[in-house]
């Protein structure tokens, strides 16, 4: 089969209907076309959309994702699947050291609750580890507990899934699906001690109030969490605002769960419910093959029995070249800052080098220590280039443990997680 048309159908299309734009199948747009329906397919204004011919397809129908724009996003984004919405950023786009909400990635497994109201939201406590179940109106979250405000990394467990082969089923991300915003809010160890934990507490398990693709109300489309350690950190929010405002819908308003450093799936947006758990939680997507790799390594293509699969914790080192954008042009003698970000999960890093010989060797950068705990670092070199031609930038971290990115994709697995190869962007020097 030819690769991208493999890729194609390999997108997360959890709903098995046709694909859908705006929430209009071609089907229904066949059968009524008119100037409203071309503008609802389209998802936007349509000049002219009353001279449209009837029952003609717009050619913008094929490419759905490709030209969508998200509301308040730059056009930028690179659309993977429009319900659930999942899209991410090209990399040159995230340099900020705060990524702020025009430039954050987006991965919705359903559909985010219509209009939630922050006067109005609570948040329950309760499970068969909790000492006594509690609902906190969120105005008394705010006034109850300390809030606290970190620079905190999210990666998706897939990010980097694109480059597996054979391909994993899921959303096809490249390097975007990161991003490093501020969180404020209550520390959860706080609201937890508050309730009470039993003795026998191990892990927490979180429930949002996001509505399943298929409409179906009684449907949990996703419920993670993370061993009672992992939720009792410093670092570990009930956050309330982002980046010094309230969470934009899409990110999970008006409260969400933060943990960095693991898969972003643990960070629970549109949080209604906490399970204190006396065993490891058991919601949608904690069991089976989600978010786990096999305890061993496997061929590529190996089908792996579930029991062999471990839950994903701390996500591995990383980096991401932010500047020179891919497909750059330098002139001959310039020197060109290479500048990123880099990450460890729960650990820190500590080396970051660059090489333009495919590897051969490296050069140290400047790495600057993150503001706090589970911020990416920044980091940033000079290079000048020998001769003109065509080069590739790579950039290598190594974490505080001596670990460092593979230059090749590591480790197949079969749901395509984990992907830490180094990043490269290609440079002509003219
Ligand atoms: N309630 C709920 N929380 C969720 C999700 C979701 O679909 N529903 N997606 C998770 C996944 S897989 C990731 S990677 C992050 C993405 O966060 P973002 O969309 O704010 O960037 O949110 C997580 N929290
Ligand atoms: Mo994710």
């Amino acid at each position: 089969m030819e690769q991208g048309a493999n890729r194609e159908m390999m997108q997360n299309t959890s709903d098995a209907e046709e694909k859908d734009f705006a929430g209009v199948s071609r089907r229904t747009f066949i059968r009524s076309s008119s100037a409203t329906a071309i503008a609802a397919a389209i998802g936007m204004h349509v000049p002219f959309g009353e001279l449209f011919p009837e029952g003609l397809q717009p050619v913008g129908l094929a490419n759905a994702e490709e030209m969508m724009i998200i509301e308040g996003k730059i056009p930028e984004m690179i659309v993977l699947n429009t319900r659930p919405l999942n899209a991410e950023t090209p990399p040159h786009f995230l340099d900020d050291d705060i990524t702020p909400f025009p430039k954050m990635f987006v991965r919705n497994n359903g559909l985010p609750p219509v209009n939630p109201d922050a006067a109005t939201w609570s948040l329950t406590i309760d499970g068969e580890s909790a000492r006594r179940s509690m609902t906190f109106p969120l105005a008394d979250l705010k006034k109850m507990f300390k809030a606290y405000t970190y620079h905190i990394q999210i990666e998706c467990g897939g990010n980097g899934r694109a480059e597996f082969n054979p391909p994993a089923r899921g959303n096809q991300w490249r390097v975007g699906a990161v991003s490093c915003a501020e969180w404020t809010g209550a520390r959860l160890r706080d609201v937890l001690e508050h309730v009470g934990l039993k003795e026998d507490a191990v892990y927490i398990g979180y429930y949002g109030a996001d509505i399943d693709v298929s409409g179906d109300p009684d449907k949990v489309v996703i419920s993670r969490g993370v061993p009672i350690a992992k939720a009792m950190e410093e670092e570990s929010l009930l956050a309330w605002a982002m980046n010094g405002k309230e969470i934009p819908l899409l990110h999970g308003h008006p409260l969400r769960l933060i943990t960095g450093g693991w898969p972003g799936s643990t960070c629970g947006k549109w949080l209604k419910r906490i399970a204190i758990r006396n065993k490891v939680h058991d919601g949608p997507k904690m069991t089976g093959m989600s978010y786990r790799v096999p305890g061993h390594p496997v061929a590529p293509g190996a089908k792996v029995p579930e029991e062999d699969m471990v839950i994903i914790e701390s996500m591995p080192v990383k980096s991401l070249i932010t500047s020179p954008k891919s497909g750059t042009v330098a002139t001959l003698g310039q020197e060109v800052e290479v500048r990123g970000h880099a990450w460890a999960g729960d650990r820190a890093v500590k080396a970051m080098e660059i090489s333009i010989d495919f590897g051969s060797t490296w050069q140290p950068c400047a790495l600057m220590k993150p503001r706090n705990r589970l911020g990416w670092q920044n980091w940033s070199s000079k290079v000048k280039f020998p001769q003109t031609g065509y080069y590739e930038i790579w950039a290598r971290a190594t974490d505080d443990s001596g670990v460092m990115q593979p230059m090749v994709v590591p480790g197949w697995n079969p749901r395509g997680y984990l992907n830490n190869a180094c990043h490269r962007v290609a440079v002509k020097v003219v």
